[in-house]
């Protein structure tokens, strides 16, 4: 396949570049942290979305790789970063599951600096299936190093109870789709997810916040935080520090 020929080859041609996303606390209004998101600029293709690679990096076994240098980088970018600022990661179920996980995270914790309090790794609920020993064993693992985990994409997927029990993740990201999405329902699934959060102690994030509306609504069901193209485009990393002294 010409699209995995060309992803073997794109980290050691430098197509990949990070850009990051803000979030921020909706107490103080003020940006906590950035997401890393991965972006392929392909001489031809032009950029590849992620969606387009990612699952095929996935199935290749390419993303172990291609995660530890999102790691790396974002551990390097937010070394630089003022105060507590956070870098959020996201890490796929496969590089979750690998052996070298561990290893990667605190020898990109050393090498940057950076202290691992101000890492969050955001996996997703496919991360969680099956083999649940190996999988408790990594989250307490990388807990035990400071690092802040998050479950992300919450409500797109199995959205077990059981896996919020077993684990006392950071941080809940609810899915940009409940967020956006008019009707009932979806307003029925954020106050929900909102409860559940004040009641087991975990903050919320409400993903995907395009609007004033949407903001005031997060704001009445007492989200900790917000992360959407209103408060904060995913931007380079050469214009993060202009953004904190304008764009707060
Ligand atoms: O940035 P964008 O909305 O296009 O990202 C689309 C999807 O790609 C999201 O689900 C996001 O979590 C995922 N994604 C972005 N960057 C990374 C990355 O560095 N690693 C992994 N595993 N997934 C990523
Ligand atoms: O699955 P994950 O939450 O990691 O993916 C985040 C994705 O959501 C990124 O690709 C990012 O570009 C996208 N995103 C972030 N904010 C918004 C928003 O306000 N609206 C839309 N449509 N997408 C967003
Ligand atoms: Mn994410
Ligand atoms: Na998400």
């Amino acid at each position: 396949r010409e699209l995995e020929i060309d992803l073997r080859r794109a980290l050691a041609l430098k197509q990949f570049e990070l850009h990051y996303q803000p979030f921020l606390d909706l107490k103080s209004n003020r940006v906590i942290g950035f997401e890393a998101l991965l972006r392929w600029h392909h001489p031809r293709r032009g950029n590849v979305p992620p969606l387009d690679f990612i699952p095929l990096a996935e199935e290749t076994g390419l993303i172990v790789t291609i995660g530890e240098w999102v790691l790396r980088s974002a551990c390097e970018a937010a070394a630089n970063w003022p105060g507590d600022m956070v870098a959020a990661v996201n890490v796929s179920p496969l590089q979750f599951k690998s052996d070298t996980l561990l290893e990667t995270v605190s020898s990109a914790l050393e090498r940057s600096g950076l202290p691992a309090s101000r890492l969050e790794v955001e996996i997703t609920e496919g991360a969680l299936l099956d083999d649940t020993e190996n999988v408790l064993a990594t989250l307490h693992a990388l807990r035990d190093l400071g690092v802040h985990i998050s479950m992300d994409d919450f409500g797109t997927g199995y959205s077990s109870l059981a896996y919020l029990q077993k684990f006392p993740f950071s941080k809940i990201k609810l899915d940009r789709s409940f967020v956006a999405g008019t009707g009932a329902d979806c307003d029925a699934i954020l106050k929900a997810v909102a409860g559940l959060g004040t009641s087991l102690g975990m903050a919320i994030t409400a993903e995907g916040v395009e609007t004033d509306e949407q903001l005031n609504r997060i704001r009445e069901e007492r989200c900790t935080y917000v992360q959407g193209y209103l408060t904060g485009r995913p931007m380079t990393v050469d214009r993060i520090a202009r953004f904190l002294e304008n764009g707060q």
